[in-house]
This record gives structure tokens, sequence and C-alpha cells, in this order.
């Protein structure tokens, strides 16, 4: 006998052969007669055909009271059909209920649910295909960023997530009990990566959870997400990092459409491979580009709708997806930027109107450093450690940030950057 790990190893080649499969029913179809059970795993679905009087009187009953969702073990013959997607069948010998479900459902796995149902019972929520999927793809997509980067000659690091003081400001810090100090939760793993250029590692990546009390309720914000942070010493402005961008960029989209095809055309995706350059305008030019088009006047940032506006003007003027965005004021920016005059080395990065990056060439002069710290009243003595390291040696450099799921939900076409995280963390979502 044959035992089978997962579902999509049955194909018509085993027609005849005996297996051993494990699966959750996902629906049951009587005729009478006939009787179908549906199983699913994570990687496919396999029918198991019950006939009256060819199979075991004692499986043709059972077969009928098996609530959906229950996981369950057959051992049956494969038979090659054409009734079925995956062109095989399986005859039951037997069929052992190892964990019998609960009825009602909590959710209906047929039709769409409210979004808070959904969470709320995410892990059979997950149990379908399409949400599979995303984390099928997201799982790839986080190993062909590392693939490239390790490529590329980086070394992947982890710094702490409990720290003493905040890099991206303090009004989205989540802080916590720590004995007897007063802690936060990393928003960014910033301060490190750029210690870790003092520390001589040059290249650096960072594939870690960063934590943001972000008082809103939008689609693109949640308080937990995954950072792809990217560091790199000896650079001199910010074409280096824009241009490893693009490339990591390309790289993941082209090993995406390559081996996971099937997933994605699963999905109704079709993958564009965006083209370099990507386009690139300065903060100015796109107040100038946006202008003409309607009321929104650009800030020393971009909004959400002015995002979403430049996103769509780029599409069809460029024929592209991608936009950076480079020389914002330093007044919008945070304090280890580097200046050049009042405006900094930075960049974001939109994907399809969402703003998916930020990066820019930091400020390692620890004179002008510090003097930026105080214009935003940071105090010396709460960034000692971070300063120390600019003390001996800190070369030029910089990086960026990267919401790998803010990614995933433009190149999926997902609703919200929650569906693309399994238990997404929300002002008003603490559980599962
Ligand atoms: P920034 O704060 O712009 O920059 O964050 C970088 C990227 O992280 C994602 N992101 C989020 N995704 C979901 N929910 C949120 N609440 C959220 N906040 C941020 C976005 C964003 O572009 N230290 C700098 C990066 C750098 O300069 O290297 C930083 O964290 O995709």
């Amino acid at each position: 006998m044959k035992e089978i790990e997962f579902l999509s190893e049955i194909s018509a080649k085993d027609d005849g052969k005996k297996i051993a499969m494990h699966g959750w029913v996902k629906d049951i179809r009587d005729l009478g007669g006939l009787k179908f059970l549906l199983v699913r795993d994570r990687t496919s679905e396999v029918q198991v055909t019950c006939i009256k009087g060819k199979t075991s009187e004692k499986i043709f009953s059972k077969v009928s009271n098996i609530p959906r969702e229950s996981a369950v073990r057959i051992t049956g013959v494969v038979k090659k059909t054409n009734k079925t997607r995956s062109g095989v069948e399986i005859i039951p010998i037997d069929i052992d209920i190892l964990a019998k479900s609960e009825s009602p459902l909590p959710l209906d796995m047929v039709k769409e649910s409210s979004v808070d149902k959904r969470f709320d019972n995410r892990f059979l929520d997950l149990r379908r295909r399409k949400n599979t999927l995303i984390f099928i793809i997201k799982s790839k997509m986080f190993k062909y960023a590392r693939e490239f980067l390790d490529k590329k000659g980086f070394i992947e690091i982890q710094t702490p997530k409990i720290v003493s003081v905040g890099a991206e400001g303090g009004a989205t810090l989540f802080p916590l009990v720590y004995f007897d100090k007063e802690a936060y939760l990393a928003q960014s793993p910033q301060f490190y990566k750029q210690m870790m250029q003092s520390a001589g590692f040059s290249k650096v990546y960072e594939i870690s959870p960063a934590f943001r009390a972000e008082l809103s309720h939008t689609t693109r914000h949640v308080s937990e997400f995954i950072s792809l942070d990217v560091e790199m010493s000896f650079i001199d402005g910010i074409d280096a990092l824009i241009n490893l961008h693009e490339d990591l960029i390309i790289y993941m989209f082209k090993k995406l459409k390559e081996n996971d095809g099937k997933e994605l055309t699963e999905l109704g995706i079709d993958i564009k491979i965006p083209k370099k350059p990507f386009p690139r305008m300065s903060l100015k030019e796109v107040e100038k580009f946006t202008k003409k088009h309607a009321s929104i006047s650009v800030g020393a940032e971009l909004g959400t709708e002015e995002e979403k506006l430049l996103g769509e003007l780029v599409k069809k003027k460029y024929k592209h997806d991608f936009v950076f965005v480079t020389e914002f004021p330093w007044s919008a920016r945070p304090f280890y930027h580097m200046k050049d005059g009042n405006i900094t080395r930075s960049f974001d990065l939109l994907y399809k109107g969402l703003e998916i990056s930020t990066g820019a060439q930091r400020e390692h002069r620890i004179d002008i450093l510090k003097k930026q710290a105080a214009e935003r009243n940071i105090s010396e003595e709460s960034l000692k450690y971070y300063l120390q390291c600019f003390k001996y040696g800190m070369p030029p450099h910089g990086g960026f940030g990267t919401g790998l799921e803010r990614i995933l939900e433009k190149l999926l076409n997902l609703r919200s950057v929650k569906e693309a995280i399994l238990f997404p963390r929300d002002p008003d979502r603490l559980v599962p």
C-alpha cells in the first residue's frame, strides 16, 4: 500500500494502486445509490466514490454521517476517470474518522462570510483553497527574497523586538512592562541594521515582525506586519538602493511566475514582470503631475488618496505598476535621514498606488546626526547606544524597509493587507 502524504501526489498513473490518504471532508453528495465524498488537503481535492452494492455496506452507510470538515484517513484503490478534475477517483476500502468535526460549523465554508466571522474562525477560513494559496505564495515570496539577497552577498540578521527606544516616532509605539523598566515593541529594525554597518557586516537584511500602534481602521494598516529590511554600507546617494530594490522585486516576481504558475493561475493572477528602470519622480514632480488631474494638493508627504491617484496616472502614462517618489522634505522624514539642504536623500516605493517601501541614505556623521535628533526633541540620552556606534568608523550607509504583506496584497489583488496575514492584529483584533 502506498502511503500518500499530500493528495496532489495521486495521479492517473496510480490507476489500480492501493493507497492510504489523509485529509478533511469538504463535501458529501448523496445521490441514493451513489455517494461522493470530497476530501481536501492543502494541495488538492480528491473524490471518493461509494457505489451501493460494490462498496461495503458498513462504509456506504457511514459516509453520509461524517460531518463536513472532519479529519479522515481513507484506504482505497485509485481509479482513472475523466469525470473528475484530478483525473482520478478513490474506491474506498475503509474510512477512519480521525477527528469528528462538530456541526453546525461556525463558518459557512461555501458562501462568503463577514470578515470578522472569517478571522474569528481563521483556522477554518484558511482551509479554503483561495486562502491556503495566498500563504503558499507568501512562503515562496519570502524564500525568493532571501535567495536574491543571499546571492547579492547579504547576511540575514535577527535583531531585538523588545527595545528601549523607538525608531519611527513616538506616536506608534507599543509600550510594555519589562521588569522594572519601560520598553517597547520594535517598530522597525532600523537602529540595529544601522549598527550592523558599524559592526562591519556591510550588507544585511532581516525579515521580521514590526509593531505599530497604528490607530487606523484601513485596509493597509495592521499593528503587526512583516518587514523586509535591507541595509548596506559605502553608498553615495540612493541610486544603489533603488537599483537593488528594483532587482529584488523583479527577481521575486520572475521566480513566482516561473515556479508557482499553477497556484497563481488558480488565484487568477498573471504576474507582469516590471521593466527597469521603474519610473522615478521627485515629490515636486508628483505635485505637477497630479495637479492637472485632481484637486488634491501634495503636501510634505503623500496621503492614501494621493498615492492612489499617482498609481493610476503612472499606470496610464508609463504603463508601469511601480513608481519611486524621491526628494521628500526633511520635515516629513525621520531624524536619521541624510539631508541635502531641506530635502532628504530618501524615497518611497509605490506599487499599484500603495506605499510598499521607504528607504534612505542615513546621516552617518555623528555631529550632524545629533543636531538632527535635537531638532526633533529626541534626547541624546535615549539614543546613547545607537549614537555610540557612530563614533568609531561608521561608514556611509543606507537601506530600505518593505512591507512584504502589502506587496502580496497588491500582487494578488487582495481586499486588504490583513488577507495576507494568518492572524492579523489591528485596534479591534487581538484574537485568535
Ligand atoms: P516605514 O515606517 O515607512 O519605514 O515602513 C516601511 C514599510 O513597512 C510597511 N508598513 C506597514 N504595513 C502594514 N501596516 C502598517 N501599520 C505598516 N507600517 C509600515 C509599509 C512601509 O512602506 N525604518 C524605515 C525603513 C527604512 O528606512 O529602512 C521604516 O520602517 O510597506
